[in-house]
């Protein structure tokens, strides 16, 4: 989709130029010294936000929890956690953006709740209580035994026998987050009311956790065995989940929350977290875009930083997409390891400028546009119940979640208590403040970028084209009527020859390399090595 798609008297929505950013809300400015981030941080550092220049800030849930998995385990979904403040802050923080042009994106967690809502505590309490089928009940097998083979994604059964009434829960995620039982016309009620109480309150859309598994297979059965699982591996892998999520009534559901959004003014958008391959991925924008308006789409979070395989999975993500269907790219978040660790500093500019120049709406998480880096967290710091539960496998998520790095102070400009994650070693000489000073800086070239893609049609709503490249080089061009601009980037550390197509010259516009900034590039261009460039060619 994009303007001329649209209609002319139709513009495209923000959100399909618009930048989002992903605020993980404990990690990202305490106002009141107890070394947890809260809503009036985020009001303090909008002037930040702004200045860097996204449209949108998608915020981790901050809603009443017990904070079992800090924060997705809801226990009110039309509330705010006093770790994180109070409603009249979030009606500040929201006015606050709007006035500073930034949109609000919350995190909606409809997949399960805590066991200590209030809904469940219901649910529990009898097998005839009006809300026992608001959550997935089922006896034991005849053995007695769990009800399936089902894993918890943070590991162990996903069943956990209740004694009191004999029967067994279904949880995806921990033991204290329950699934609902979206089946069940009067969960989704309550559930659409709650995104109406927000709506109602000025936000602009939803990212929607685990969109994909609201649905499980009505007779539940088995998951079949995962012939390709290897030891050391997240104990969910040993199953291939063909029941437990995905299911085809799935659609239906989601048809049904974007009918809410879609009664309200203002285009708000509703984006879904879905970890599916590419061809079950795109099902989610549904099959008359009655869907997802953003499946998110993370193959940047696990592809081969290989040029040939990059320049791959984008044609067939371009080609896969349903015809209206706006593409998005992301790049980090707070359950995977951040990329200028996975990247080393110099790719972690040539991310920032893919990230930045593909089409599609970009996500990017906070922190990384300063290179924060993986922060170890060993020991008594250890948060994530996920490592706890299965320690030592690299799967913690702690070191994605670690606070923001804002000046040198001794809390990082986060906190001036103890901060609930340890900072990173490097905070003195990685933050915001001695990056903002730094022309060559990774925060500057993000902000570079960030304004071109709003100068530039071509980047936010121009098509994409491949050009023919060699090696480690990855180049396309992206138009706009006759605006080209021709992105090249070196994903590798060796100087690599690059031929710009016949009879096109044009000037960087943007570079990873300050030296090459302004240049006139026509013909075979050397580029340095881990060097990405922009170039905008003249309109003819
Ligand atoms: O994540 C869902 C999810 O699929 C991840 O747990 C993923 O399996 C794992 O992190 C590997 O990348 C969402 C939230 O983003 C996550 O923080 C929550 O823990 C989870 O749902 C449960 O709500
Ligand atoms: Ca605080």
């Amino acid at each position: 989709m994009n303007d001329e798609a649209a209609g002319a008297d139709r513009p495209a929505p923000w959100w399909v130029r618009g930048i989002v950013y992903q605020i993980y809300p404990r990690s990202f400015q305490d106002t009141n010294g107890d070394g947890v981030g809260d809503l009036a941080g985020i009001i303090r550092r909008l002037p930040y936000l702004q200045w860097l220049g996204i449209d949108a800030i998608w915020i981790s849930p901050f809603y009443p929890s017990p904070m079992a998995d800090f924060g997705y385990d809801v226990a009110d979904y039309c509330d705010v956690d006093p770790i994180f403040g109070t409603l009249a802050d979030f009606d500040r923080l929201v006015a606050a953006a709007h006035e500073a042009g930034i949109r609000i994106i919350l995190d909606f967690v409809p997949n399960h709740t805590s066991n200590q809502h209030p809904w469940f505590l219901e649910s529990r309490s009898s097998r005839d209580n009006p809300k026992r089928d608001w959550y997935v009940w089922k006896d034991p097998r005849p053995d007695d035994g769990v009800p399936n083979n089902w894993i918890s994604n943070f590991g162990g059964s996903a069943w956990t026998f209740d004694a009191a009434t004999g029967q067994y829960y279904y949880h995806a995620f921990l033991k204290e987050q329950p699934d609902l039982n979206w089946r069940n016309p009067a969960v989704r009620a309550a559930m659409h009311d709650a995104l109406r109480f927000w709506l109602d309150r000025g936000v602009d859309g939803f990212r929607v956790d685990v969109i994909w598994h609201l649905i499980k297979d009505g007779e539940f059965r088995d998951n079949p065995v995962n012939p390709g699982y290897e030891m050391g591996r997240a104990e969910i892998e040993r199953l291939l989940q063909v029941y437990s999520c995905d299911q085809p009534e799935i659609h239906q559901v989601i048809a049904e929350l974007r009918a809410v959004l879609d009664a309200y003014d203002g285009d708000r958008v509703l984006i879904g977290e879905i970890y599916l391959p590419l061809e079950r991925l795109v099902a989610y924008y549904g099959e008359n875009l009655e869907g997802a308006h953003l499946p998110f789409n993370f193959q940047l979070l696990q592809a081969a930083w290989d040029a040939r395989h990059i320049r791959a999975l984008i044609a067939e993500y371009e080609a896969a997409l349903p015809d209206g269907g706006w593409p998005n790219w992301v790049l980090g978040n707070h359950d995977r390891p951040r990329i200028a660790g996975r990247l080393g500093p110099a790719q972690a500019k040539i991310a920032a400028m893919l990230l930045l120049t593909l089409r599609g709406t970009p996500t990017l998480y906070y922190g990384d546009e300063i290179g924060m880096e993986p922060v170890p967290v060993t020991g008594a710091d250890i948060r994530d119940p996920w490592e706890l539960n299965e320690p030592d496998l690299g799967l913690g998520r702690d070191p994605s979640r670690t606070p923001m790095q804002w000046d040198r102070s001794p809390g990082a400009g986060f906190t001036e208590a103890k901060p609930w994650l340890p900072l990173a070693r490097d905070w003195q000489d990685r933050n915001v403040e001695v990056a903002m000073n730094d022309p060559d800086s990774l925060l500057s070239l993000y902000r570079r970028l960030i304004a071109l893609r709003r100068e530039e049609e071509a980047l936010s709503v121009g098509a994409y084209l491949e050009l023919a490249a060699e090696g480690d080089i990855l180049a396309y061009q992206r138009t706009y009527g006759d605006h080209v601009l021709v992105v090249v980037l070196n994903l590798g550390h060796h100087a690599m020859p690059f031929d710009l197509p016949p009879g096109l010259a044009g000037e960087v516009i943007a570079a990873t390399h300050g030296a090459r900034d302004g240049a006139r590039l026509t013909g075979r261009v050397e580029v340095a090595p881990d060097e990405g460039f922009v170039l905008r060619t003249a309109p003819h």
